[in-house]
């Protein structure tokens, strides 16, 4: 059994903190002791072994070992990894199929509380792919984006529609290396398919068709997704939001939502705001229903309407621990089953919505996008119903306020405006060195290691040196538990030169650009500061990182596969899937070294697994000056900035009236 750790180890959060002390007292497990009691198996961890067929499992423990069929580290290694990211963009992929089909039932209206929110969104995307606008109502437009997007799930040949969104150079480059995807499920068949007993025995292959798959994930399955969202539920722009446990309400009904999906959530959104539910709630003896969300859930309806996060991926259970949650209403991904053994200590309801989905001893309400609307008020209404079987609650007093909603749209308004909306400011700030790069920093939690500590740790740092951070999924949860999601967060917290930026555009310095599925925002605002100029013809010359510090999920393996692909530097913290064991050299290192040095010559990005935040924050610097370097760009300077905004009004204030009036006006003091 591994080492118990202290609760300081298991998270940074402090409402966390007081929730698995009240697990503790109340002798129940959560995912932080479950891991101290579950060691990894060094062999699995390392990727060292192979259960592809029933000749196995053959583990791989010696150098020069090979399975029973003969199969070698290298190539076990790279089936275990395609296999993941397969399974990651799978996931991802199904998720905006789902979205797809919702668009056509919208646009036919058979879709019950749907409709089509922004006509401009649409407009524009169905413009990408050359559908008919003019003179068209925005239900046929809809309805011809549903079928293009439906088809490229499916499609056999040719290419995925959106990849013509890439720049020019960068869609070239994958042409010359036969990764442009075909279609969406081909491509996570075939990679399923080269990973079976007996298929590709060459692990750089093996690991280009990766790269494929990925990108039938980054590039279709998870844009297609974020697009229908917008065109369905709104494009987000920033609106006030609040984290962490304490958005729990001890006087309201509490469902919180879970999952990935804005489907069902949207709708319960707006069932909640019904005065036949409100009125429902308060004969129950509550003053209504408080709304929260966890995980990418949270995020969808965080950046749409504002509503609560009540924590990210590990604050799943502590909010069931409150006592105080009615009911948990989970769609797709990232649930732990743990939850409905955790939940029968409490009277919180878990119910399962989603026909994919379905965990024993739940409460299952399958969600019907044609009946949503009166679903979403059925399940609110067993959570009212639950209200009095409440116990004593012990909701910790903590949350922070944030402002999500940072969409690529908007980012691209705030920089000029209606009129002049463009990405030049941006561009300029790097160009000038105010903006030093561009940092992603994304994914999960995971109880291996110390909650939001190394998102928070490798945020802070980059922001001292003037690189601007976006965040999506849990991480962005983390920071805005922190309250680095915040424009006073730049003042004290942010280096002199991105502090200038953030004061003149009015943003925080770090933006949540919104859920996993989102990650293709980041994706279209590389492109559009390549095609605004000054920062190179590809996304590969930007001097931008990707880092996923605390990930756990296969889908964060899809993403930072299609962010490689992209043109990405991308590091991982934690355990590498891939690493062989740490005291010896092995084959392993073959497969390390193609992923990043194979995968640089090829895509111009490169994925390496780095654990120390220290290392990551060094690597991702210098990354981002190697790449200014190379555009010939002035080499970042830590005080070459920060003579303009706040700063200087700050120093001004302590200056007596003559010598201000000398400083601001240049005249002598009298
Ligand atoms: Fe062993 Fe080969 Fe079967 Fe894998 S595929 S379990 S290495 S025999
Ligand atoms: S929810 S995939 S734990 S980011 Fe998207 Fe969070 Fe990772 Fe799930």
């Amino acid at each position: 059994m591994a080492k118990k750790r202290e609760i300081q180890e298991y998270t940074i959060d402090p409402a966390a903190q007081q929730m698995i002390i009240r697990a503790e007292e109340l002798g129940i497990g959560t995912a932080f002791s479950r891991a101290d009691n579950m060691a990894p198996c060094n062999i699995g961890a390392a990727g060292m072994c192979c259960k592809q067929c029933g000749m196995g499992p053959c583990r791989l423990t010696k150098n020069g070992d090979v399975g029973v069929c003969g199969a070698t580290l290298e190539t076990i290694q790279a089936r275990n990894l395609t296999r993941a990211i397969a399974a990651g963009s799978a996931a991802h992929s199904d998720h905006g199929r789902d979205m797809a089909f919702i668009l056509k039932a919208a646009a036919n209206g058979e879709a019950e509380g749907y409709r089509i929110k922004d006509v401009a969104k649409l407009r524009m995307v169905a413009a990408y792919y050359d559908i008919k606008i003019e003179g068209r109502a925005p239900e046929e437009i809809a309805n011809d984006l549903a079928d293009l997007y439906i088809a490229q799930f499916g499609q056999q040949r040719g290419e995925v529609a959106p990849v013509r969104r890439a720049p020019k150079k960068r869609q070239e480059r994958w042409k010359a290396h036969n990764v442009i995807p075909r279609g969406v499920d081909r491509e996570v068949v075939e990679a399923l398919h080269r990973t079976h007993i007996g298929d590709d025995q060459d692990y750089e292959h093996i690991l280009d068709h990766a790269i494929k798959t990925g990108l039938s994930d980054g590039w279709a399955g998870s844009m297609i997704a974020t697009d229908v969202s917008d065109i369905i539920f709104g494009t987000p722009a920033p609106v006030l939001g609040q984290a962490n446990l304490g958005v729990l309400k001890d006087d309201m009904v509490n469902v919180v939502v879970h999952g990935h999906e804005p489907t069902l959530s949207e709708m319960i959104v707006a069932a909640s705001q019904d005065p036949e539910i409100i009125e429902y709630a308060k004969a129950a003896g509550a003053k209504g229903i408080q709304l929260s969300g966890i995980c990418c859930t949270a995020n969808e309806i965080l950046m749409r309407q504002g509503i609560p996060a009540a924590g990210n991926f590990l604050h799943q259970e502590l909010s069931i621990m409150t006592g105080a949650v009615e009911s948990m209403v989970v769609d797709v991904q990232c649930i732990m089953q743990a939850l409905v053994e955790l939940a029968k200590n409490f009277h919180t309801k878990i119910i399962t919505t989603s026909s994919k989905v379905k965990i024993k001893g739940a409460t299952h309400i399958e969600f019907d996008e044609h009946h949503a609307f009166s679903i979403a008020k059925q399940i609110l209404k067993e959570s009212i119903d639950n209200y009095k079987n409440r116990g004593k609650t012990h909701i910790p007093q903590i949350k922070e306020d944030l402002i999500p909603g940072f969409s690529h749209e908007y980012i691209n308004y705030m920089l000029g405006g209606s009129y002049r909306a463009s990405f030049r400011p941006l561009n300029d700030a790097i160009m000038s060195g105010r903006i030093r790069g561009v940092a992603a920093i994304v994914g999960c939690n995971n109880p291996r290691s110390k909650q939001d500590y190394l998102h928070v740790q490798v945020v802070r740092e980059l922001l001292k040196k003037d690189v601007l951070v976006v965040q999506t999924g849990c991480g962005a949860i983390a920071s805005a538990k922190l309250g680095l999601l915040l424009g006073e967060a730049g003042i004290d917290q942010v280096g002199p030169g991105l502090r200038e930026v953030c004061e003149t555009v009015g943003i925080p310095p770090v933006l949540h650009m919104g859920s996993c599925v989102d990650n293709t925002r980041i994706l279209t605002v590389l492109t559009q500061m390549v095609e605004e100029g000054g920062l190179g013809d590809d996304i590969d010359q930007v001097p931008a990182v990707g880092l996923a510090p605390e990930w756990m999920s296969e889908k964060a393996l899809a993403i930072a596969t299609y962010c490689v692909a992209s043109g990405a530097y991308v590091i991982f913290g934690g355990q590498s899937p891939i690493s062989g064991m740490p005291d010896r050299v092995t084959d392993s290192d073959h497969v390390l070294k193609y992923i990043s040095e194979g995968w640089e010559k090829k895509f111009g990005g490169k994925l390496e697994f780095i654990a120390d935040p220290d290392e990551m924050i060094r690597a991702t610097l210098e990354h981002i000056d190697k790449k200014r370097a190379a555009l010939g760009l002035p080499e970042w300077k830590a005080d070459r900035f920060g003579r303009s905004g706040d700063a200087q009004m700050v120093e001004l204030e302590a200056l007596p009236l003559d010598q201000r009036r000398a400083a601001i006006y240049g005249v002598a003091a009298d």
